[in-house]
C-alpha cells in the first residue's frame, strides 16, 4: 500500500513538471494519466475538448459539492429547528433549468463541429481495408495504389514480443504500414461478428460490422508505431487482437510495399479462398 502511495504521489509530481509525460505516444505507459499523446488533428482536437470538458465537470462537481455541504450545515435540526414551509419558487426552477440548457448548449458546439470534422471523408491519398475477425485482423492494399494484395495482422507471443522490443498484448506479426503526411482512409468490415478498429494516438474508432462498410480517416506527419485494440467486445480472445500501424515516410513506403507485394502475393489467393468458404457457410 506504501508503494501504491509513493508511486501515485511520484506521478502527480511528474504530472505537475510536464502534463504530457506520463502519456505514451502510440500506447499506453504506466501510470499514464490523460489520454494518449495524440499525433492527428482528430485526436489533438478530441483531447482539447476532453480537457475543456474536465473543467467543466470539475467546476460543477465542486459547485454541487459546495451546495450539499451548505445544506448540511445551515440547515441541519440544530441549526435550523422551525424548517421553512416553501415548496415552489419560480426564479429557482427556471435557472435551475436554463443554466444546464445552457451549459450542454455550448459544449454541444464544439462537441459537433469537431463530430463533423471526423465524419467528413478528406479526399483520400490511399484507401486500405481493415477485416476484424475472430481473432487477428486482416488488411488489404488495392491493385490500383501499388498494393494488390492482403495479409492476416496476428498477436505476438509474449516472448516473441520481448525478443523484438515491442510492447506484450500490442505487438504484430504484420503491421499495417503506412506513409506520412498523406491521408489515409481505412474501409473497415467485420468478417464473422461485430469488432472495433479502435487507434488511440491517431483518434481512430471504428466499428467492424459484418456486410456493412464503414469508413474513416488519418492523417499524420508524425512518424511511429501507433498500437490499438478491438473495441467491441467479439468472444473470448476479443483482448487479444491488437491493432499495429506502423507510419514511415514515403520513401519507406515505397520500398515496403515493393517488398510486401513480393512476400505476401501468395496470400491474394487464400483471401479469395477463405472468404468463398465463409459465404458458402452462411
Ligand atoms: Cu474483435
Amino acid at each position: 500500500m506504501t508503494r501504491f502511495w509513493s508511486r501515485a504521489a511520484a506521478a502527480v509530481l511528474a504530472l505537475g513538471a510536464s502534463g504530457a509525460a506520463l502519456a505514451g505516444t502510440g500506447q499506453p505507459s504506466p501510470w499514464q494519466l490523460n489520454l494518449q499523446t495524440p499525433v492527428t488533428d482528430v485526436a489533438q482536437r478530441s483531447y482539447d475538448l476532453h480537457n475543456v470538458l474536465v473543467w467543466v465537470i470539475t467546476a460543477i462537481s465542486v459547485f454541487v459539492l459546495a451546495l450539499l455541504v451548505y445544506v448540511v450545515v445551515r440547515f441541519n435540526e440544530k441549526s435550523n429547528p422551525v424548517p421553512s414551509k416553501t415548496t415552489h419558487h419560480t426564479g429557482l426552477e427556471i435557472a435551475w433549468t436554463v443554466i444546464p440548457i445552457v451549459i450542454l448548449a455550448a459544449i454541444a458546439v464544439p462537441s459537433f463541429s469537431l463530430l463533423r470534422y471526423q465524419v467528413e471523408m478528406p479526399k483520400a491519398d490511399i484507401t486500405v481495408k481493415a477485416i476484424g475477425k475472430q481473432w487477428y485482423w486482416t488488411y488489404e492494399y488495392p491493385a490500383d495504389q501499388g498494393g494488390g494484395f492482403g495479409f492476416d495482422s496476428l498477436m505476438l507471443s509474449k516472448e516473441d514480443a520481448a525478443k523484438a522490443g515491442q510492447p506484450n498484448l500490442l505487438a504484430v506479426d504484420n503491421e499495417l504500414v503506412l506513409p506520412a503526411g498523406k491521408t489515409v482512409a481505412i474501409q473497415v468490415v467485420g468478417g464473422d461478428v461485430i469488432h472495433n478498429f479502435a487507434v488511440p494516438s491517431i483518434g481512430v474508432r471504428m466499428d467492424a460490422i459484418p456486410g456493412r462498410l464503414n469508413q474513416t480517416w488519418f492523417k499524420t506527419n508524425v512518424e511511429g508505431v501507433y498500437y490499438g485494440q478491438c473495441s467491441r467486445l467479439c468472444g473470448q480472445n476479443h483482448a487479444f487482437m491488437p491493432i499495429a500501424i506502423r507510419v514511415v515516410s514515403a520513401e519507406k513506403y515505397a520500398a515496403w510495399l515493393v517488398e510486401a507485394k513480393k512476400k505476401f502475393a501468395s496470400n491474394a489467393d487464400d483471401t479469395v479462398k477463405v472468404a468463398a468458404r465463409s459465404t458458402t457457410v452462411e
